[in-house]
């Protein structure tokens, strides 16, 4: 268990060929508004950290955070979410294609934590998202998001669903909800620990 996460923004990238080199890089990835912005802040605990939105669509470059030490090269980094519908078809080609260049070219990239809305249940461009990641051979930690929004009546039933569709078993998902805090402290340690922050 982990207290608040030290994070910095450093700058937001449109290229990832323009990225330095790093030690150790996790990247939030997951659907327009499943909360990857609410989980960087809930992290830090530091609303505004990160750019969060109602709407989808919020982060629309490669935001970067340091984590730890300053020139620590731990990088925690905030995508663009993908399948948002109602951005132009080039906008949504050029994240994609942002965000296929960063996935597949990025060195150092240690792990994907791929958010996938505990509400709702992985989609299937969530399901494809893992296929893809799969294949690059990128390690994938998954987090179900707004657990708060999840009835206690419900939740074992639903969290059944979810590692089934998944095809992982139930110790492979962590729950979290930004908002209450629940799976934080616990999300917070495991980040450190894959990054090898001391
Ligand atoms: N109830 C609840 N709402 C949440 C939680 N996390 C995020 N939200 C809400 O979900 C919406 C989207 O959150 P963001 O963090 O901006 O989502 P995102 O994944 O960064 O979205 P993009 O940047 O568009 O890809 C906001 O209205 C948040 O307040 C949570 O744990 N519980
Ligand atoms: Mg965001």
């Amino acid at each position: 268990m982990a207290g608040p996460l030290p994070l910095r923004f450093l700058r937001s990238y449109a290229d990832p060929d323009l990225l330095p080199h790093v030690n150790a890089e996790l990247a939030l990835m997951g659907r327009s508004n499943v909360g990857k912005s609410s989980l960087i802040n809930a992290l830090a605990q530091h609303k505004g950290l990160a750019k969060t939105s109602k709407t989808p669509g919020a982060t629309r470059l490669l935001n970067a955070f340091e984590v730890g030490n300053e020139d620590s090269g731990r990088w925690l980094m905030d995508l663009p979410g993908y399948g948002y519908a109602k951005v132009s078809k080039a906008e949504q080609a050029k994240w994609a294609e942002m965000l296929n260049a960063y996935v597949e070219e990025r060195e150092n990239l240690v792990a994907v934590l791929l958010l996938i809305d505990g509400e709702v249940g992985p989609t299937p461009l969530d399901l494809q998202t893992v296929e893809w990641l799969e294949h690059l051979h990128r390690p994938i930690v998954y987090v179900a998001t707004k657990a708060d929004k999840v009835r206690p009546s419900k939740s074992q039933k639903r969290r059944a669903e979810l590692t089934g569709r998944l095809g992982v078993e139930r110790k492979d998902v962590r729950w979290v909800s930004a908002d209450k805090g629940q799976g934080i402290p616990e999300l917070r340690a495991l980040v450190l620990d894959i990054l090898g922050v001391k």
